[in-house]
């Protein structure tokens, strides 16, 4: 079965449980990436979503845009103050639910909706379910003027920084307007502590690490099926 495939599947799975376990009225937040672009469309076709639901706050533009697309209503977090669910993919998660996130650049937003949230879904495929994070390299956004302080920082931790660029080689710039640097050959053993070591540097905007406030659910879809994770 292809990733593809098991994309899909995730994604109606947790359309599913958002339309049966979600109350009318909720304000519903909504991740970034391919998975969760297969999640807004499985939520559109349903239909109901606009009746059902208050709207949706958004982690990214590209995000707003798919929403948008389908006649979603977007709002703003600023003007909501409850949000009883927040769905995103990953790029690795652990069996605690530490997460690496950011492979889509969209991880300082998603970071502060996932904060908000009283529910962090996590969706995806069964290939990103690791024993250790790390092999997926580490997204750092951060303030271009730290980029070499920072860089030699992720060096002596052993990793190797590599600034995200785009198909022309400029800097990939994110939502926020800040760069990332993404970190290769971290064995990241103890997620917690370093999420808060690499916050603490200045210049760091965001790390890509979502440990602190990990997912309470995850749904992973592989050829056996769809398997729960709380
Ligand atoms: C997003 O989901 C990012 O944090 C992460 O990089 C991405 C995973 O992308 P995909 O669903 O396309 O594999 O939330």
């Amino acid at each position: 079965m292809s990733q593809d495939t098991l994309k899909r599947l995730v994604s109606q799975a947790a359309a599913d449980y958002i339309l049966t376990r979600i109350p009318e009225g909720a304000v519903i937040g909504i991740g970034t990436g391919s998975t969760v672009n297969y999640l807004i469309d499985a939520l559109a076709s349903h239909k109901v979503f606009n009746a059902r639901y208050h709207g949706a706050v958004s982690s990214s533009n590209a995000t707003t845009a798919r929403l948008k697309m389908h006649g979603i209503k977007v709002l703003d977090l600023n003007d909501i103050e409850t949000l009883p669910v927040y769905i995103d993919g990953a790029d690795e998660i652990n069996h605690h639910g530490h997460m690496i996130k950011g492979g889509g650049g969209a991880l300082t937003r998603e970071k502060i909706i996932a904060q908000v949230a009283e529910i962090f879904i996590c969706i995806a495929d069964a290939s990103k379910r690791v024993n250790t994070l790390g092999h997926f390299a580490l997204p750092v956004e951060i303030i271009p003027l730290a980029r070499a302080a920072l860089s030699r920082k992720f060096l002596a931790l052993g990793g190797r920084p590599v600034l995200r660029t785009t198909a022309n080689g400029a800097p990939y710039l994110t939502d926020n307007g800040n760069q990332i640097i993404d970190v290769h050959g971290l064995q990241i053993t103890d997620p917690v502590t370093l999420e808060a070591k690499i916050n603490s540097w200045p210049g760091v905007v965001t790390v890509g690490l979502f440990a602190k406030r990990p997912a309470n659910l995850c749904l992973l879809a592989s050829a056996t099926g769809i398997e729960m994770i709380e």
